[in-house]
């Protein structure tokens, strides 16, 4: 057997010592399979200059690099537009930033449609062979490979919410997105949540015969289930023991100077709750004099999207939340809030981690979040404070779980997670670090691809 692994992005990024694969949680999963396995990785090409085929490693090669060449309009609309503008508003429950525009689907479909003839062209055509394809950026490829190929094996992972059905529905083209995920064999999510809104809209939408984990349409039977992502446990385990990350947490409480240091990391996303965070941890501080000069909040956001304007609207909104609170409350040498628009590298991002009492992660959707599982392996003592609207919160019971549209309730637990008896917060980390180890990516992997042969 081997695999072919379709995606929106090619796993692998020119460096100045050549090329190398990606840092990410996909692809630390499915590279070992590649290497192990062959197989080909089909994703799109957006420097005309690469070429469409890139054996890799290039002197002893693992697996085939396919690149579907977009032009800057595919892009636009494909990716900016169909992904960014209306897939993920609508998936997040957050309708306010989508656009319907034709040009986004007209797109979608064609590229959709150019992925599938790459795959057809890669693939062999064996009864072994395993066609995995992710996210919502590639829902109408698996239909395109089944009408060629009707006896492939196709499965799909979907990494962020599948929205109610009532909402799914809002899209013109419900239907049609759902016929095209329906061409696959295995249909993963992170819960179970997502599981059932998918049937129900293909019950509802298409009329499908469902059962609980089925869906069957047009003759052809879909398996759907939960299948929770996770992180390289031993990676981030090993990074955040090291010198470096023990260093640099170190001068970073140092140069705070706070007796507590709170952190947020996420990409600058309006899904991610950063604004309703920055009011949150205002109303603590009004709420609580005694704290001012003794907590920082360390808000990392990293550049993301920057096109699309609800997230240019979304910075200038976040810089003037930090902008006011800084202003009313900082005072000698303290700043609360500490903000940060960049990326950073993994050590540093533990060296964060590590440094944090509490970490505030609090989204107003999330497929998953696997932040939440970085800081758990890397954190030594640190708090969770967590929305209940993330994937994460149902495998994590033991975090201090929040609305995070309820300010008063957010407030409340970053006091409650500062004042945590230290015994409450080995207790809970002790079984937090157990259910990340039992989600690791690895595994995710390994479970997912083992779902395709469930045992007779
Ligand atoms: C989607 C779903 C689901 C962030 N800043 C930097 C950086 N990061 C890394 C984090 C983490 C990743 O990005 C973000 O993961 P999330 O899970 O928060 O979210 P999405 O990007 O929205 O991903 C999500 C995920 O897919 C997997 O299925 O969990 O729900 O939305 O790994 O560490 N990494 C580096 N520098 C940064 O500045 N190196």
């Amino acid at each position: 057997m081997s695999l072919t692994v379709v995606a929106n992005r090619v796993p692998i990024r020119r460096t100045d010592d050549g090329w190398k694969a990606s840092v990410g949680g996909l692809t630390t999963a499915l590279l070992p399979v590649l290497e192990q396995q062959g197989g080909v990785w089909v994703g799109m090409g957006e420097d005309a200059e690469l070429p469409d085929r890139q054996p890799y490693p290039q002197d002893d090669p693992d697996f085939l690099v396919r690149r579907v060449p977009l032009s800057e309009e595919e892009l636009e609309n494909y990716y900016y537009g169909m992904a960014n503008r209306v897939l993920w508003p609508v998936s997040h429950y957050l309708i306010q930033h989508l656009e319907l525009k034709n040009e986004f689907i007209d797109t979608y479909r064609s590229v959709n449609e150019r992925f599938a003839q790459a795959v057809l062209e890669e693939s062999p055509d064996d009864p072994g062979e395993i066609i995995w394809i992710q996210d919502y950026h590639l829902m109408l490829a698996p239909r395109h490979i089944r009408e060629e190929r009707p006896d492939a094996t196709i499965g799909h992972f979907w990494h962020i919410p599948w929205p109610a059905m009532e909402v799914f529905r809002i899209l013109p083209w419900s239907r049609e997105l759902l016929r095209g995920m329906l061409g696959c064999d295995l249909i993963g999510f992170h819960v179970q949540e997502y599981v059932d809104n998918f049937i129900e809209s293909a019950e509802v939408l298409l009329g499908a015969e469902v059962t609980d984990d089925t869906v069957t349409y047009d003759g052809h039977t879909t398996r759907v289930e939960a299948h929770p992502i996770g992180i390289d446990v031993d990676r981030f385990r090993r990074m955040s023991a090291t010198d470096e990350v023990k260093e640099k947490a170190a001068k970073l409480r140092d140069r705070l100077g706070t007796q507590n240091i709170v952190i947020g990391i996420d990409r600058l996303d309006y899904t991610k709750g950063i604004l309703s965070r920055l009011t949150a941890f205002e109303r603590f501080l009004e709420q609580n004099p005694e704290y001012h000069g003794k907590v920082s909040f360390y808000q990392i956001a990293t550049p993301s999207r920057t096109k699309v304007e609800s997230y240019q609207q979304l910075k200038r909104e976040v810089d003037e939340a930090v902008g006011r609170i800084n202003g009313q409350f900082a005072r000698d040498n303290w700043v609360p809030v500490n903000y940060r628009y960049r990326t950073y590298t993994q050590f540093e991002l533990c060296a964060f981690y590590r440094a944090a009492d509490a970490a505030l992660i609090t989204p107003l959707r999330d497929g998953m979040n696997v932040v939440t599982q970085e800081f758990i392996t890397a954190t030594q003592n640190g708090a969770l404070i967590l929305s209940e609207l993330t994937g994460a919160a149902y495998l994590l019971p033991e975090a201090i779980q929040v609305n995070p549209y309820d300010q008063d309730g957010l407030a409340g637990a970053i006091k409650r997670a500062l004042e945590m008896p230290d015994e409450e917060r080995r207790r809970r980390l002790t079984s937090l670090k157990t259910s990340v180890d039992e989600l690791d990516v690895h595994r995710w992997a390994g479970r997912f691809l083992d779902s395709f042969t469930p045992p007779a």
